[in-house]
């Protein structure tokens, strides 16, 4: 095979997010648009990418095939030595992160847009992971961004097909040098590395039932995405659950119509059938497979910052840990605060990084952290250096099947020994860019004014305390590095708090995310969720109608068409208030209500 140099015009919109570029499928199809961002990645490799190792999968949505296909031809024109590719193009993330450690491979390739819709139509993205199995750190991406936009050609082999739905090795010959391509079984390795990590033959024991204890029965949705061939390698062949425990577990391209994005919006089939009362344990995952979310019978409902904590409190009992030892727990800025609360008690090492699961890898990578997690359905060890969540599921079962208690038996023992950390979620998707650029520089006046700290805010009976307001800015433990301006941070006295911040993985406009957290440890707040849902909707209901009859506001409130965690809605009134009104959001965003609260 020979190679051909393409040349082509730079694009400048190529600037990868929080985790690589996310654009509509539509813009991935322009000619060259894919071509460029791909070279930008291998020219970035350097003097690394003669003779490299890269690892490449997708979550099978529309486009992952042709993407996989064009990035082929174009690492055997470009000097890579060989490409290990996952069967259909096919590998979750969290399993391109192990690869890439397991073959001391250069760097890996993943074609996602995450949790966001599949189609010709929808999205589509493309991130690059380094040595370490994480996603580029900013260093690395900002030179993906400079690349593309001087880039002039690209390198492709136009005639090597490589047929990636044939395991087996391809050997070619470019431009004299071998080339090979690996089509590698999808789910082998990541399967043999969680039997590593957990002990499957209790789990398996738990799942069929045994010494008299009745099975416990798990609900599995994959919502059409990547994770349905490893579900059901884990849960029904190795574990035993039965083959109606797991749903959803054929990738498609469009994910079936579903937004594989597992939270009680999206994920609302498996909320109902939890609600039906049979199934013991439900969890979801999102499109490539590194977000989660646990639910207990009845589908109690576990947010993500809980999960982290509970998980943190028990680590013990993860085959993995045990070995390892607990190195340090850290949750991302706006996560809710409950894992700081065991990182206390057990004495380990917290930190608090920036959104984004790249910064974590640092620290592991310097053995200072085991365990992390985001509030956006996002769980991980140090296993690999992405998030996980099948992992964070079996992380769940191997404790609930050491303790032998239920998940809200779990949750509402944490809560009564370290107190509750009531947090939502508002995001307002898709606003116009500039008018939320101006928003946020006019909220960092405002909270970092000499004379804002040490104010109270009321609203209504309940009165908070300006304790520290900025723009967070992170310093790297390891290595110095600074990565300012990651978002509006106010923290109250009493140790509540409201963040305001930018998405960083959009594919069009702009989103505004608004994060509420409160403390509370008193006996009779910790216990919100039991009751009544209608009574909570009722009294949110009031709440909204009677704030906006005060404020002789004659906007419609319009119900957000999602379903949320009533009791944090209750529980956080106030403080939600507060938000809404010192970002002026209706203002900015013409707004009246969030498009998702989570
Ligand atoms: C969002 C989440 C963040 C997560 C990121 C990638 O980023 O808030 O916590 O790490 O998505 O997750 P942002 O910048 O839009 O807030 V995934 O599952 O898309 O790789
Ligand atoms: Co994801």
């Amino acid at each position: 095979f020979r190679s051909s140099v393409v040349p082509t015009t730079p694009f400048d919109d190529q600037k990868p997010g929080t985790s690589g570029l996310r654009k509509k499928v539509t813009v991935f199809q322009q000619q060259n648009y894919t071509e460029n961002f791909v070279q930008a990645i291998l020219d970035s490799l350097r003097d690394d990418l003669k003779g490299s190792v890269l690892i490449l999968g997708g979550d099978g949505r529309y486009y992952v095939k042709d993407a996989a296909k064009l990035i082929i031809k174009m690492c055997a024109a470009n000097g890579v030595k060989r490409v290990i590719v996952g069967h259909h193009g096919l590998l979750s993330t969290p399993a391109v992160s192990h690869i890439i450690r397991k073959r001391n491979a250069t760097g890996g390739i993943i074609l996602t847009a995450s949790h966001n819709p599949g189609g010709p139509d929808k999205d589509f993205g493309i991130k690059f992971n380094t040595r370490n199995g994480g996603p580029a750190p900013d260093n690395i991406t900002t030179d993906i961004f400079n690349i593309t936009v001087s880039l002039e050609s690209y390198k492709i082999v136009h005639d090597l097909e490589c047929d990636i739905d044939a395991q087996g090795d391809y050997a070619y010959s470019v431009d004299g040098n071998e080339f090979t391509v690996e089509v590698i079984d999808s789910v082998a390795d990541y399967v043999s590395l969680m039997k590593q990590i957990f002990d499957f033959s209790s789990l398996r024991n738990l799942l069929e039932g045994s010494e008299g204890q009745k099975p416990f029965k798990v609900l599995i949705n994959s919502l059409n995405g990547v994770t349905g061939p490893y579900v059901r390698q884990i849960f029904v062949k190795e574990l035993g659950a039965s083959e109606d425990g797991v749903v959803n577990t054929e990738p498609l391209e469009d994910f079936g119509g579903l937004h594989p994005d597992p939270n009680l919006t999206y994920a609302a089939e498996l909320v109902d059938a939890l609600k039906e009362g049979i199934h013991d344990f439900g969890a979801a995952f999102d499109g490539d497979g590194d977000r989660n979310m646990i639910l207990g019978k009845n589908a109690f409902f576990v947010t993500p910052s809980d999960s982290l904590a509970v998980l943190g409190a028990h680590l013990h009992h993860i085959p993995y840990f045990r070995t390892t030892g607990v190195k340090g727990f850290a949750r991302s800025m706006p996560t809710a605060g409950a894992i700081d609360r065991v990182a206390n008690a057990v004495a380990v090492n917290f930190y608090e990084v920036p959104t984004g699961w790249k910064y974590f890898g640092a620290l592991m990578d310097a053995n200072r952290l085991s365990l992390c997690g985001e509030e956006s359905f996002g769980t991980g060890s140090d296993h690999v250096r992405e998030k996980d969540g099948i992992w964070a599921a079996l992380a769940w079962l191997q404790i609930i099947a050491c303790e032998k208690k239920s998940v809200e038996e779990l949750l509402v023992s944490h809560w009564r020994k370290f107190g509750r950390n009531f947090f939502t979620r508002y995001d307002y998707e898709n606003c116009d860019a500039e008018s939320c650029a101006t928003m946020m520089n006019k909220l960092e006046q405002i909270v970092t004014s000499p004379v804002y700290v040490g104010t109270k805010i009321i609203h209504r009976n309940k009165s908070y305390v300006v304790k520290l307001a900025d723009n967070f800015c992170y310093e790297d433990p390891v290595d110095g590095s600074i990565t300012a301006r990651q978002g509006i941070r106010l923290l109250f006295a009493d140790g509540s708090r409201i963040i305001v911040r930018l998405s960083g993985t959009g594919s069009s406009g702009a989103t505004v995310r608004i994060y509420v957290d409160s403390y509370e440890k008193d006996e009779n707040v910790l216990l919100e969720d039991a009751q009544d849902f209608y009574v909570c909707f009722f009294l949110l209901a009031c709440i909204v109608s009677f704030d906006l009859l005060v404020r002789n506001e004659v906007v419609e409130y319009q119900k957000p068409f999602i379903q949320y965690n009533t009791a944090s809605q209750v529980v956080l009134a106030p403080l939600i208030n507060i938000a809404l009104d010192v970002t002026e959001i209706r203002v900015h965003t013409g707004r009246d209500a969030p498009t998702v609260i989570t």
